[in-house]
C-alpha cells in the first residue's frame, strides 16, 4: 500500500556554493520522487528565525540563523511514497561526519551547522516550513 506524501528539502548555502543543486535534486528524481515546486531564494533573519523556531532557545540558534542567511538556498517540494521518512534517510545524520556514505550529508560534507541540506521531519514541519518558503 502506498503512502503518498510531500516533503520539503532546502539546499543550504554550503550546498549551493559547492554547485550541488543538480546532483542533489537528481538523487530524489532517480529514486522516483516528483518535483512539485522549486525556488531559488535567500533567507532573511525573520524568515530564518521562524523556520528554525524549534531551536530558538538553543545555544547554536544565532549561528544557525546567520549561516542559513549567508547565501543562496534552493527550496524544493518533492512528492512520493513515504517521502518524509525516505528523504530523511537519504540526507543522513545531522552531523555530516557521522552521516553514512551514500547519504547526501555523508557524501558531500563534513560540517554540522553547514550540513548541505535540510529536510522536514514530520507532516507538521512540512506544512509550517513550506508556508514560510512558498507562502
Ligand atoms: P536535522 O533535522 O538533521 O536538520 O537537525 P536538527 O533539526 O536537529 O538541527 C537543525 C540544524 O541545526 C542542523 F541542520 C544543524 C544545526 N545544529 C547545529 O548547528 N548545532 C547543534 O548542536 C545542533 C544542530
Amino acid at each position: 500500500m502506498s503512502n503518498l506524501e510531500k516533503t520539503l528539502i532546502v539546499i543550504k548555502p554550503d550546498g549551493f556554493k559547492k554547485g550541488l543543486v543538480g546532483k542533489i535534486i537528481s538523487r530524489f528524481e532517480d529514486r522516483g520522487f516528483q518535483i512539485v515546486n522549486l525556488k531559488l531564494f535567500q533567507f532573511d533573519v525573520d524568515s530564518a528565525g521562524r523556520f528554525y523556531e524549534a531551536h530558538k532557545d538553543k545555544h547554536f540558534f544565532d549561528e544557525l540563523v546567520s549561516f542559513i542567511c549567508s547565501g543562496n538556498t534552493v527550496g524544493c517540494i518533492i512528492e512520493g511514497n513515504n517521502a518524509i521518512s525516505t528523504v530523511r534517510l537519504m540526507i543522513g545524520n545531522t552531523k555530516s561526519t557521522e552521516a553514512l556514505p551514500g547519504t547526501i550529508r555523508g557524501d558531500y560534507g563534513i560540517g554540522f551547522t553547514d550540513n548541505i541540506i535540510h529536510a522536514s521531519d514530520s507532516v507538521e514541519s512540512f506544512i509550517k516550513e513550506s508556508k514560510i518558503i512558498f507562502n
